[in-house]
Formats: C-alpha cells, structure tokens, sequence
C-alpha cells in the first residue's frame, strides 16, 4: 500500500468519527479485538491505525485487518454520480461504450460485467454487450454462483452456505481469468426477481475476501427493465469463457476483512447481553419467520415419515434483540410498468428490483431503530438475504456491518429438541444450546418428524469456541 493511500484511509476513519459521532464499538468477545485497538488509536493517532491493526497479527505479513467501520463507504445520494458501489444503467452505458474513455479515475484493468441470468427478450438482445477486450460480459447463473450445500464447519457446527474457502474464491476468479489488482468488476442482474439476494451474496463474497470497493459495481435495477426501451444496445451472447488460470490469489490484495463475518459464539454473547450497546441487530428474513409464524427450512430433504419430504430447523422464533428487517423493505418492487418476463401480466415479478433511493434508505434504517452508528450484525436464514441489507449499509449507507453466516439454520437448530430420525439434537445440558430465553425469543418447536437430522450439523459437544472458519481465513490469506 502506498503512502497516500495508507493517509488517505486513516482521513477517512479519523472522518468517520468526527463527522457522525460515532466511537468504537463495546465488544463483546475476541473476534473483535483487533477492531477495537484499531479504533481506539484512531482517535489518539490517525496514522497509528494502519500500524496498530496489522501488528495484531503479525508484523511480517504485512496484511492488513480493516474493521467494518473502516470497509464501510457511503454512497452519493445521487447514484447517478456514483463510479462503484450502486451505479446506473447511464453510467454502465457510458462505460461499455468507451471504458478508456470514461472509466473511473485511477483504474486501469478491464471492465468485466458478471451478468446474472439471461435478459427475455429474445435470442438477439439477451446480454449486456462487450468488445472482448477492455469490456468483457460473462454470464453467471441467475441465482449467482453460491452453492447451497456447501458447508464449513466453525469448530461447533457445520455451517451450511458458509462463506467460501481462500481456494474457493481463487478458483472463482481463475475461472474468468479476472485481476483482482486491476480489473473492475459489475454484478447485473438480468431480470428482476428476489433472487437478486444470491446476487448480493456472490458480491459479498468478493467483499469478504479483500475486492477494492472502488472497483466493484453493482447495477441498480434489472438490465431487462433498464434497457427495456434500448433493446438494440443488446446482444445475443457473452463473452466467450477464458481458459481457466492459476494466476490470481484474492491474498495478493493483503486486505483482510474477515471481521466483516460474526460467529456463532459472539453473536450469543451479544444476544445474552441486556444492554446491546454499540450492536444492531437485524433479521432479514421476513416477518412471518421473525415472528414464528413459518417455520425456517433447512438444507435437506430428508424428512417426513418418508424421509422425503422437505427439512425444517428445530425451532421457531429470533434471536434476542433482533429487529424485524424484511431485505425485501430495501427494494423497489412496485414499479412494473412493462411485461418483462413476456408471462403476460404485468406484476411486481416485472419490478426493476433496484435499491431504494439514499434518503429513503435512510429512513427505513431510522425507523427500524438503527442510531447510525451502531455496527448492524445481520442474519437470515442462509445468509443470502441478509447480504442485501449488508449492501445497503456498507456500500449505500456507510454503516458498518457483519454477517452471522450461519444464520438461522445454524441457530434455529442448537436445540434439545430431537430430529427426523428421533435422535436428540442436543443434550439438555449442553453449553451449544440457543432454544434457551437468554439467547433466543422461542416460539416454538417444529414437528419432530420435519426437523434437519443432527448428522447434518456435526456438532462437536465439546467446543468452546467457533472461530475455526475465520482462523483458516486469515491463515489463507497469508499464504499459510
Ligand atoms: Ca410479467
């Protein structure tokens, strides 16, 4: 990292604080440790963050631990004006057009567009357009490249949906030959559709691993209902998919930002605490789950007196101190005004899905309860939908924020309750239990023959900690 750039992100932390008000964060446990000596000698030093935080670590590495108030970047509230995180359709056009041109100031790698799914409307106009050269459009899958049955076990439990692996992520961008020093990246959408939260997820993940925030985009709004009106600007292909490489590592960026993922053992502490000071904690799942009216589902299929039918977590209910924030609150889905799925009604699945404007963002965080200073800690139910709400905040917003990856599968099952197969999840005894008031707002137990089997979950009963995922994170990232 350069001098300027190692004065310029101490100015913005300094920045952070003085303009909001905003302190360091009580913490609850280890895992935020480094966030907290980070933030305290800001206000002592500025140029002492970057030391402080690195030698956390270790002194040779030189890879640097950002805290999420540090990640956190705001938005213009005119996303017209923005050059990365939320942009426009106006400005991709522009950029396709002539990336050299009109690029941002400062890149100088490729412009490669992930489009999600293809555009309906027809064989000719299914794809934003590219040269192959500077611009390049690579099709992902509409409900982006996350794999649900991936798990990582946090040294409690496996966590289903985990994040992915320092060789998972490499192998990603490898697949597509991209620079992680260099090129700029955009998520698109081809069709609007909730969906757009498997999307949020596979940027997130480019977020965890260290991706510069100012070379990463995601565009507002469904490329069908932006350009629906400027059909020809399409094409009827991607880009032809580049030999795969082994070129790239994600730790060559030496950015560490796995404080951005909360884990299971203080995200308890938190939840046990009567005064959550300095924490925020959002479900954004949707309130009939919030509130224990559905059930959550689980991974697996297992289950029913056939063990065939569909899995459910053990219990109902929130964790303690949650507020109800359906993701779906931050998304523009009433605004159809074509059939743009060609089903032939025009209904919200014709939505442009795009982000709510900065202002009424702001307010929907306001009205929630959120103070604008507090660091979010959100889940879900797999860690998708919670990623569109940590977009908001990180990247329109400012907010700090960390995602509690296992979520409420992972949460909703450390019960006493017994599984599919009649054997008892938990001992009552057990230390891993949530289903207890001190953690969790039970509502209650699912049917026993619905529940996940304990296999599932590989519970090691004597664990004392589930920091194993962000452990093998850090050791990746600096090549061990
Ligand atoms: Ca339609």
């Amino acid at each position: 990292m350069t001098a300027y750039k190692r004065y310029f992100s101490s100015i913005t932390a300094v920045t952070l604080i003085l303009f909001t008000g905003c302190g360091s964060n009580e913490s609850s446990g280890v895992t935020t440790s480094e966030i907290i000596k980070a933030s305290n000698s800001v206000k002592v030093n500025a140029l002492e963050v970057k030391e402080s935080a690195s030698t956390n670590v270790s002194t040779k590495d030189k890879i640097r631990v950002y805290s999420p108030q540090e990640i956190a970047m705001k938005s213009h509230c005119d996303y017209n004006d923005n050059s990365y995180g939320v942009i426009t359709a106006k400005t991709l056009k522009k950029w396709i057009s002539n990336w050299k041109k009109n690029r941002p100031k400062g890149v100088d790698g490729r412009l490669v567009i992930l489009q999600a799914g293809v555009v309906p409307f027809g064989k000719e106009a299914a794809f934003l357009p590219h040269n192959d050269k500077d611009v390049l459009v690579y099709a992902i899958p509409a409900g982006g490249a996350c794999d649900p049955s991936y798990k990582r076990f946090d040294g409690m439990s496996e966590t289903p949906g985990a994040m992915v692996s320092g060789e998972r992520i490499d192998r990603n961008i490898n697949m597509f030959q991209i620079d992680p020093k260099k090129d700029f990246i955009v998520f698109a959408v081809a069709n609007g559709s909730t969906a757009i939260r498997e999307i949020t997820r596979t940027w997130w993940s480019l977020v965890y691993w260290g991706w510069d925030l100012k070379r990463l985009g995601f565009l507002n709004g469904s490329v069908a209902y932006n350009f629906v009106n400027d059909k020809e600007f399409l094409v009827a292909n991607p880009s032809p998919m580049p030999k795969p490489t082994h070129e790239y590592h994600m730790r060559d960026l030496k950015t560490d930002r796995t404080a951005l993922h909360i884990y299971i053992d203080e995200m308890k502490k938190i939840a046990s605490m009567d005064n959550r000071k300095g924490f925020f904690i959002a479900d954004a799942r949707g309130t009939a789950e919030y509130s224990g009216e559905k059930k959550s589902k689980s991974a697996s299929k297992v289950c029913g007196v056939n063990h065939d039918q569909q899995c459910y977590t053990s219990f109902r209910g929130h964790i303690r101190g949650a507020v109800d924030f359906p993701y779906t609150d931050l998304l523009v889905m009433d605004d159809a005004k074509c059939d743009l799925n060609g089903d032939g009604k025009i209904d919200k699945h014709d939505a442009s899905f795009k982000f709510k404007s900065y202002y009424d963002m702001k307010m929907i965080f306001k009205e929630k309860g959120y103070n604008g200073c507090d660091t979010i800690l959100a889940y879900c139910r797999t860690g998708r939908k919670a990623t569109v709400l940590a977009l908001s905040a990180l990247t329109i917003l400012g907010y700090p924020v960390r995602m509690y990856d296992g979520s409420w599968m992972q949460w909703g099952m450390m019960s006493e309750g017994a599984d599919t197969n009649g054997d008892q999840i938990l001992p009552s005894s057990s230390a891993l239990r949530t289903d207890i008031d001190k953690y969790s707002v039970v509502i209650g137990y699912n049917n026993q023959i619905d529940v996940e089997p304990r296999s599932t979950y590989n519970f090691n009963l004597d664990a004392t900690s589930s920091r194993k995922i962000v452990e093998e994170d850090r050791a990746y990232l600096r090549g061990k």
